[in-house]
């Protein structure tokens, strides 16, 4: 049986999605990368010219396609990254048109502090109801309900997306990571958010991904969940930060955990981050990414973003692991868009 979506309310294209993200499993996974068509090494998206460093390197675009929205909750023009909001909403509107699943994630400031989201003072317990920012947080929901509201296709359709807000909270590093926020209060903010923006603000075209970061077993995977009815799918971010013996290991364990609670729960599932910064390792995709994720289940894997030559996670056309990454790129189970739009 079909799990229930959490807004009772959610459009038809959200279930057709998740449908689909299902079907996508049987054929191997999808491949994403964040802000692919919105900046590269050496390029920036100037909204005439549609380019992905992705696409550089193997002739076909990525099948998913991450966005970030924090700085949309002041009302900002452009996001933390400096991409124009004007510019993402047509880059989604791209995507989706073309056949990618879209993915939403949201490096919201700290409303307390009013520094970035890596500031952590303590917040989360101010923005509950009851809270003394709660009311500063319903315009944050407000203006994000408002954007999700404009991402709609050319026939005036909304566009089907994952939210993933508040993410990696089992990590020190954002306010609403543990121990800036308990479980429970983080429980709490994710039942508030996930039900305002359903209930109060009307947002139908969005499921919910939970996405901690890397762990060492389900307890720790499930220590912030907040339940079925508020989550449709369950991501995690994993960065390798060590020795590739010891990531191969840890993504090994990841896996495991994740799909063993995702099918027990009946929910589709992914790597909703993922990356070795500055590719390191020229035969990184083969040896160690696809090997250790192929038979894993995830409907999609995405990497982080390219923004310079000090900080990129997917090759560009002169990067030592493009022949590698090709060779990753052609085999039958890692889903391009073409491979995708093919099913
Ligand atoms: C982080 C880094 C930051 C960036 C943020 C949101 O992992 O890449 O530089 O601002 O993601 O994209």
């Amino acid at each position: 049986m079909k799990p229930t979506l959490s807004d009772v309310n959610a459009l038809p294209q959200v279930q057709d999605s998740l449908d689909r993200l299902k079907k996508i499993t049987k054929y191997g996974y999808a491949f994403g990368h964040q802000d692919t068509t919105s900046y590269g090494i050496g390029w920036k998206n100037n909204t005439i010219d549609y380019r992905s460093d992705i696409n550089n390197v193997v002739g076909d675009f990525p099948a998913v396609y991450g966005f970030d929205i924090g700085g949309i909750e002041h009302g900002n023009a452009n996001n933390l990254d400096d991409i124009p909001f004007d510019d993402m909403v047509v880059l989604i509107q791209k995507a989706h048109s073309k056949g990618g699943i879209i993915t939403i994630s949201w490096h919201a400031d700290n409303p307390v502090s009013k520094k970035n989201s890596w500031d952590t003072t303590l917040a989360v317990k101010y923005i509950l109801r009851g809270g003394s920012h709660h009311q500063l947080f319903l315009v944050w929901l407000s203006r994000i309900a408002e954007f999700m509201k404009r991402l709609r296709d050319e026939n005036n359709t909304l566009i089907p997306l994952a939210f993933r807000p508040f993410h990696e909270m089992n990590g020190a590093w954002f306010w609403w990571g543990n121990p800036n926020a308990t479980p429970e209060e983080y429980q709490q903010l994710w039942k508030q958010t996930q039900s305002l923006l359903s209930s109060e603000f009307k947002v139908h075209n969005v499921y919910y991904v939970y996405a901690p970061n890397l762990v060492a077993n389900s307890e720790a995977y499930l220590l912030n969940y907040p339940g079925d009815v508020y989550v449709d799918f369950l991501g995690i971010d994993l960065y390798q930060h060590g020795s590739s013996e010891e990531f191969r290991q840890q993504l090994q364990i990841n896996m495991e955990v994740l799909s063993t609670i995702a099918i027990a729960k009946n929910k589709p599932f992914a790597i909703t981050e993922i990356g070795l910064e500055n590719v390191t390792i020229s035969d990184w995709w083969t040896t160690i990414l696809d090997k250790t994720i192929k038979n894993s289940g995830i409907s999609w894997v995405l990497l982080w973003r390219n923004h310079s030559e000090d900080h990129f996670f997917a090759p560009f056309l002169t990067h030592k692991s493009t022949s590698d990454f090709k060779v990753f790129k052609d085999k039958s189970h890692v889903l391009f868009l073409n491979d995708i739009n093919a099913i």
